[in-house]
């Protein structure tokens, strides 16, 4: 901010500095309790509404929306919000933008109204991204839009937009700042670091921001951390930052990315990026965050976009295991949400209005695998969503005890009933007589309202059966996930990753047919510093023990031998791995276990 530093910027910046020396805390309101100690009752009740709105949209945006993924010339994919970084950009040189930055085509309530439309039910904006520079005109820093070209609030329209369509308003905020003059470690590619930085100080200023965002436009619905995996970022932090934000608006909702990560970490749902887990994340409330193409910010060159059919069934999955999804929308330099996000939003509202009440206020489903799709459940009715509509006229949903009373297509405005049967004695099939063709090609849903209390006959764990040579694969994809919310498939890397707990563990169930010795074989990355972690692969009651190797990197993959071990007869043991000691950053990126017969 050198050239734009104001008197008023020295000025806040002086007092900040004051404020530090006679122990700036003493300036914040103490966190009044630990929030980490409510009831599940009050959780319950301040988690509702997120847990019934099942789909949120998330907005990127910053000055990087300037370049658009493009610097000096040079084209970068992946985030582009990133090509501060990617183009090793200092900040006196990225400063410039904020000249550029002139949003004269910003229109928030077209926006919220295109989110409304879709079927979301909130809007998760990044107040401030890791460029550091902040979408409101907040009086700790002058890099901000009152900075800019076009100079006014940017939240405060978005704010009095969602409150008039009932949308509710949510900031995702980055701890991790590469402008900020206190915040540590300074990025590598800055050249003019300043030496004074302190990151107490720096974490003052991020805890008055967040004090102006929640009494200056909330009350909010959820904020949304991010960056918080560099070594200044800690697990005591992190439940600090949690219990300070929940003590300036007590039922506010806050993601697990305020912390590290770990067992007995902060936050109120888990947030899998670019993925949705196997299994959901039985026991926790999670959301995945996904983008429409490559990018969260806008780039002009990323036209890799994503099916309006994928994205209705990847919402259709989600919600299936009991998740909420966040479906990003990079809006451009001038204010204007990309053409192609809009089009899939439409699509997706259109189908959502035919079939919204199969989403909102659903929990996950009971059942286990069914072969026409997904099944999403509320009191007194299940929605059975067909991705593949049968030739032969009958849909078949196996496991249902309970007393079904009506069948219909929530496409047919009459409610006409199907025709169905339920098998019986044995394991209860429905089998419902379906048109030939389907109502809508991307889901059709149909809806089965049942009597009483939802009863499904026990689900057998999905059961991994070795190949014709006798060796099980056990793909990271395949996995269930019993731990924090932390581990997570992630679908780049084809691997379990997030792995920040020890109390994380990746399970599959195996149908043994051919007991013996088997050797256990693992594909496995890890970066250097984070090796050395100890672990058993367990199976039933035998294990083998390892330790993780290097190997260079978190996508350098390398596969061993752990060891050889007996697998009795017959049964569906769990193979299990367990992490023994607490990693140092992440236990590894696990993509596949290999149990291989000792011939
Ligand atoms: O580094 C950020 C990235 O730019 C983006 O904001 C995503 C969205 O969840 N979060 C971080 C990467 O995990």
């Amino acid at each position: 901010m050198r050239a734009l530093k104001s008197g008023f910027g020295y000025l806040c910046l002086a007092a900040a500095v004051w404020m530090a020396a006679a122990g700036a805390r003493a300036a914040e309101p103490a966190p009044t309790k630990d929030f980490m100690k409510e009831t599940k009752e009050e959780r319950d009740a301040r988690m509702k509404w997120w847990r019934e709105a099942r789909f949120g949209m998330f907005i990127h945006w910053g000055l990087y929306a300037v370049p658009a993924g493009e610097w000096n010339g040079t084209k970068y994919g992946g985030g582009v919000e990133w090509i501060m970084n990617y183009a090793k950009v200092p900040a006196a040189e990225y400063e410039p933008l904020l000249k550029k930055f002139n949003p004269v085509k910003y229109d928030p309530a077209q926006w919220v109204r295109i989110a409304k439309d879709a079927g979301m039910k909130y809007i998760v904006i990044t107040s401030k991204h890791h460029e550091g520079f902040c979408l409101w005109p907040s009086k700790c820093t002058d890099y901000t839009v009152a900075s800019t070209a076009y100079g006014k609030d940017l939240l405060k329209p978005l704010a009095e937009a969602c409150k008039a369509e009932g949308i509710t308003l949510c900031f995702y905020h980055s701890i991790m700042d590469w402008h900020h003059p206190d915040y540590l470690p300074k990025p590598g590619w800055e050249t003019n670091p300043n030496k004074d930085a302190n990151f107490d100080r720096y974490v003052g200023h991020l805890k008055k921001q967040l004090k102006e965002l929640i009494e200056g436009y909330g009350p909010l619905g959820v904020l949304w951390f991010d960056g918080q995996w560099e070594n200044t970022w800690t697990h005591e932090r992190g439940v600090d930052l949690y219990n300070y934000v929940r003590g300036l608006q007590p039922n506010i909702i806050v993601n697990n990315r305020v912390d590290v990560g770990g067992q007995g970490a902060a936050g109120d749902f888990g947030t899998p990026e670019q993925t949705i887990p196997a299994k959901g994340l039985p026991g926790t409330d999670w959301e995945t965050c996904m983008t429409m193409n490559g990018t969260w910010g806008y780039s002009a060159h990323d036209l890799d976009w994503k099916s309006s059919q994928d994205l209705i069934r990847k919402l259709v999955d989600i919600a299936s295991k009991g998740g909420n999804f966040l479906l990003n929308v990079g809006p451009t330099g001038l204010g204007e949400i990309p053409p192609a996000s809009v089009e899939r939003l439409a699509a997706m509202g259109k189908w959502m209005k035919v079939n919204g009440e199969a989403i909102h206020g659903t929990a996950a489903s009971p059942f286990g695998k069914v072969s026409f799709g997904r099944v999403t459940a509320k009191p007194g009715k299940i929605y059975l969503h067909v991705f593949n509509w049968p030739k032969d006229g009958k849909i078949e949903l196996p496991g249902m005890e309970s007393k079904v009373t009506k069948a219909y297509l929530l496409a047919d405005p009459g409610k006409k009933a199907l025709a169905f049967t339920v098998s019986q004695p044995g394991p209860r099939v429905v089998e419902i007589q379906v048109p030939a063709e389907a109502p809508d090609a991307d889901a059709s849903v149909i809806a089965l309202e049942y009597e009483g209390e939802l009863k499904v006959q026990p689900r057998l764990p999905d059961t991994m059966a070795a190949d014709e040579k006798g060796v099980f694969t056990l793909m990271a994809e395949a996995a269930d996930i019993q731990g924090t919310g932390s581990l997570a498939f992630e679908a780049d890397k084809k691997c379990l990753g997030f792995w920040t707990s020890k109390d994380d563990v990746p399970s599959w169930t195996i149908r043994v047919t051919n007991p013996g010795r088997y050797q256990v074989e693992l594909t496995h990355a890890c970066k250097d510093g984070s090796a050395g972690t100890p672990f058993e692969v367990r199976i039933g009651r035998q294990s083998v023990k390892g330790t993780v190797s290097a190997t260079g990197s978190w996508e350098k993959f390398t596969t061993g031998i752990v060891g050889t071990l007996e697998i009795g007869r017959g049964g569906s043991p769990r193979v299990r791995v367990v992490p023994l000691e607490a990693p140092k950053e992440g236990v590894m990126n696990l993509k596949t276990i290999r149990l291989i017969p000792v011939q």
